[in-house]
């Protein structure tokens, strides 16, 4: 029997679909591509929004990531320079600060240039608190669109962005539940 229908190929938990539907609302054109992605922290809200907060220092938990400048400081419109570890697909992304709530605890960028191949990508990330093994937990909840590069399909384009994020997902936890240790 059909337990409830969604589009996507993820699942997810009634909580979290309420949360996606109210924080992670994207307007997909015919050539893009969207898809959200959670992950369950063991480590308490302030900790883990303390990382995902700093525009200015993305290394702090990107695994791809080796430096990044900035003009502007924490404001939105504030402008980062990423230079990515070598063996990807890029050395360089350019990347706006489109929103950071530290009160609802929504952050969002947007990429507006590099030498990679994801165009019009944007990204918003929410942080929730929970309770996991009866201790302060955090479900973060990041999702995104991006253009669907010539040449590549929808499944392609939104495989190798998951991958990625969800290897600064995992990183974010490992990070964070390090420093919560
Ligand atoms: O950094 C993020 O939040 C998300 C992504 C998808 C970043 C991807 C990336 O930085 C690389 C890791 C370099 C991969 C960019 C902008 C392009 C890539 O090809």
């Amino acid at each position: 029997y059909v337990t409830g229908v969604n589009r996507s190929s993820n699942c997810f938990s009634k909580m979290e679909e309420d949360k996606i539907k109210r924080h992670h609302k994207h307007e997909v054109k015919d050539n893009q591509c969207s898809s959200s992605l959670v992950k369950h922290i063991k480590a308490p809200l302030p900790l883990v929004w303390s990382l995902v907060r700093r525009f200015d220092q993305p290394q702090k938990y990107k695994p791809f990531i080796s430096r990044c400048s900035v003009q502007g400081g924490l404001r939105i419109g504030s402008v980062r320079e990423v230079n990515v570890k070598s063996g990807l697909p890029a050395t360089t992304s350019t990347e706006r600060l489109e929103l950071l709530d530290d009160e609802e605890h929504i952050f969002s960028m947007r990429i507006v240039g590099g030498d990679h191949r994801l165009k019009n990508y944007s990204s918003v990330v929410t942080v929730h608190p929970e309770i996991i093994d009866g201790r302060p937990g955090t479900l973060v909840i990041e999702s995104f669109v991006v253009d669907v590069p010539e040449g590549n399909t929808k499944d392609e384009t939104c495989y190798f962005v998951e991958a990625l994020i969800k290897c600064n997902l995992k990183s974010l936890a490992d990070v964070s539940e390090r420093l919560a240790l």
